[in-house]
């Protein structure tokens, strides 16, 4: 029988590039975002390959979660791997001049929202006595740089998370497992400066960036690792990228 998995912020970037891989392998999927228009889109093409559900919801609400998940029935409700994936920086300024509505959306999507998820998804994966969680982390989780501030914040809560989670679904044989990316050419940048797309796309100018599928690539390897091996923590960045501020760029 084929797997299920289901991935948050399915309907952008990472996630939509990780739900076509899966697609493309026979893992069933349930995607979810708050862009229903996507994911119906998305919806229709995957269906060719495998089962999809879609749940459209905003992962900041915590009712809305737990009922969209409580909707999941028969083989949607056995979900063998949960890529807690929704997020995004909001802003790019330094402490002092950050906004209020930014780091509460932050907090609340990078965070709150991946533990609302979580604590939906877990009893279920004891229940079955299997699940895998896969965090999508950032370099932003490992290091701190100028004007990072709240979004570093987030992404370091996150990895503390994944290894809370590892830690206490360790008797359960639940694997936990995070996934960092440096810089990925998505819609990430256009969230974070709210739409200036000359900002955004000047931060993938003069180097080669990750695309998706690149870090598509990477969650689709640790989750077909057999079940004795648990990927814990993965750092991945483009090969012109050093660290959060050092990036080879030819400009
Ligand atoms: P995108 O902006 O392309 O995708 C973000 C996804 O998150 C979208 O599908 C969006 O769906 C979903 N999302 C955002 N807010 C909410 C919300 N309130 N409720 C539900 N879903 C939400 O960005 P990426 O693909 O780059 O980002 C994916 C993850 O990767 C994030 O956690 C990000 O922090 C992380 N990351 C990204 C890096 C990069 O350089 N791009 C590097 C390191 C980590 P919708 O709008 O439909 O709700
Ligand atoms: C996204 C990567 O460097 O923009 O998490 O914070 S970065």
């Amino acid at each position: 029988m084929n797997k299920t998995a289901l991935i948050t912020g399915a309907t952008s970037g990472i996630g939509r590039a990780t739900a076509f891989l899966f697609a493309d392998n026979g893992i069933d999927l349930i995607i979810c975002g708050r862009r229903n228009e996507r994911l119906d889109k998305m919806q229709l093409a995957l269906s060719e390959k495998v089962k999809v559900h879609s749940l459209c919801f905003d992962i900041r609400d915590k009712n809305a979660v737990r009922d969209k998940i409580n909707t999941l029935s028969g083989t949607f409700n056995k979900i063998d791997i949960l890529i807690n994936n929704a997020g995004n920086a909001h802003g790019l300024d330094s402490i002092e001049n950050g906004n209020i509505e930014d780091w509460d959306a932050m907090i609340d999507i990078n965070v709150k929202g991946l533990l609302y998820i979580s604590k939906a998804i877990i009893p279920k994966m004891i229940t079955n006595g299997s699940g895998h969680i896969i965090n999508i982390g950032s370099t932003a989780g490992k290091e701190v740089y100028p004007n990072g501030n709240v979004y570093c914040a987030s992404k370091h809560a996150v990895d503390a998370l994944n290894q809370g989670m590892r830690i206490d679904l360790n008797k359960y044989g639940i694997r936990v497992g995070a996934v960092n990316p440096g810089l990925v050419e998505t819609e990430f940048s256009d969230v974070r400066f709210k739409g200036d797309t000359e900002k955004a796309e000047n931060v993938y100018k003069g180097f080669q960036p990750l695309k998706p599928k690149d870090i598509a690539d990477i969650i689709h390897f640790t989750v077909t690792r057999p079940y004795h091996v648990n990927i814990a923590d993965m750092v991945v960045m483009p090969t012109a990228q050093a660290s959060s501020t050092i990036v080879k760029k030819e400009l």
